[in-house]
């Protein structure tokens, strides 16, 4: 197919607001700097149900949505040297240019080379390479890895271990080192800290595996659906809090009254709830404790707390993609995963095919759904 366009199958998002369409597609070979991937398997995320829902600002259709992709490079277009044919690649949607004023600081993974056109679901040359019946569809965070082929820029491919199997490493486009990395990377815990976790689905989890690779002393798990904590307990959480036992006071009142003071470090993944936000700076200990947003809240939320909350020393932090530089540091959860150090296996509570990818998206919205995984 090198230099051809592939027909295959892809799960289109025509509009907002309407379920997911399996179509047949024409994938566009890649072109300069650009890279072909054959998707093997993808998760879903609750960023792609949320674009999907019409409330991302950056939504734009049609697309093809997906970015926790295993995939395999098909073709590479000019001057690519990166990756080549065979090899196994997780996209990113934070790409690494590792030339840009972003990569270059050494304080951030927020490469900037591709993300304008990214944003707008193009590639850099401000074309696509998907179209349906001749019309084009958009990328999607710069990944779309709801299709049997996809296209991607070699900046946004982190080349991984191949003997590792593709459909579970694809939960390390997104959910993983987003938890993992908030802890190790943006917050830097140190042994011996005190840890809450506001939400434990996958990001939550993760976030408590980085805890325990931190060696946190205490892990608190926090949910309102205490089945989580099962889950919770199993990946090394070592206190549970669900909020709803607590309905006359403020959770982050609890937190402070039975935590000495509050916590060192709190993580917010709660899926976008502003007011978690707030309780989890606010449950932080006066004089240092930090607070590490990093779910998404729809477009036009905003947070708030006192101010005095920040004068008395607290701070209020957030990452994307948990600080982690993916062509440099994915490598690395790969190896965890290998070395039986980073679980991701019991992630995956349900399995479809591409066919069945509607299910998968109303899979997440089950109390005991961590990550659906669909093998194309
Ligand atoms: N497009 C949205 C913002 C979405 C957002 O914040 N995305 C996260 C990743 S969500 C993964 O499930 C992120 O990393 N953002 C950093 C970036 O560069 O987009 C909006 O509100 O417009
Ligand atoms: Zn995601």
């Amino acid at each position: 197919f090198e230099g051809q366009p592939i027909k295959c199958r892809a799960a289109v998002a025509w509009e907002a607001g309407k379920p997911l369409s399996i179509e047949e597609i024409e994938v566009a070979p890649p072109k300069a700097g650009e890279v072909r991937l054959k998707v093997v398997a993808t998760g879903i995320c609750h960023t792609d149900v949320y674009t999907l829902s019409g409330k991302d600002a950056e939504g734009r259709f049609p697309c093809i949505l997906g970015h926790e992709g295993g995939c395999i490079v098909e073709s590479v277009g000019e001057g690519v040297t990166s990756v080549r044919p065979g090899d196994h690649v997780i996209p990113l949607y934070t790409a690494e240019c590792r030339e840009c004023k972003f990569c270059k600081s050494g304080k951030t993974n927020l490469c900037s080379k591709v993300r304008a056109t990214q944003g707008r679901g193009e590639m850099p040359d401000g074309t696509t390479r998907f179209s349906c019946n001749g019309k084009p569809i958009y990328h999607y965070m710069g990944t779309s890895t709801f299709s049997e082929y996809t296209v991607v820029c070699e900046v946004s491919c982190a080349k991984v271990d191949p003997t590792a199997r593709l459909d579970r490493l694809c939960l390390l486009g997104c959910g993983i080192p987003t938890g993992w990395g908030a802890v190790n990377y943006t917050a830097k815990v140190e042994e011996g800290a005190t840890v809450a976790v506001f939400g434990c689905g996958a990001i939550g989890l993760s976030v408590i595996q980085g805890a325990v690779a931190a060696k946190a002393s205490r892990i608190i798990a926090i949910d309102v659906n205490p089945a989580k904590f099962e889950m919770a307990r199993r990946f090394g959480a070592t206190d549970f809090v669900n909020p709803r036992d607590f309905a006359d006071q403020p959770i982050q009142q609890v937190i402070v009254d039975n935590y000495d003071g509050g916590v060192d470090y709190s993580f917010e993944c709660s899926g976008g709830n502003v007011d978690v936000m707030r309780a989890a700076l606010e449950c932080c200990h006066k004089g240092w404790g930090t607070s590490v947003i990093i779910s998404v809240a729809a477009s036009g939320q905003e947070i708030s707390t006192r101010p005095f909350q920040l004068v008395t020393g607290r701070v209020w932090k957030g990452s994307a993609f948990g600080g982690v530089k993916g062509r440099t540091q994915l490598p690395h959860f790969v190896d965890m995963y290998l070395g039986g150090q980073l679980n991701i296996d019991d992630y995956v509570t349900d399995e479809f095919s591409l066919d069945d990818i509607a299910k998968g998206l109303d899979a997440m919205h089950g109390p005991s759904c961590i990550r659906p995984v669909i093998s194309m």
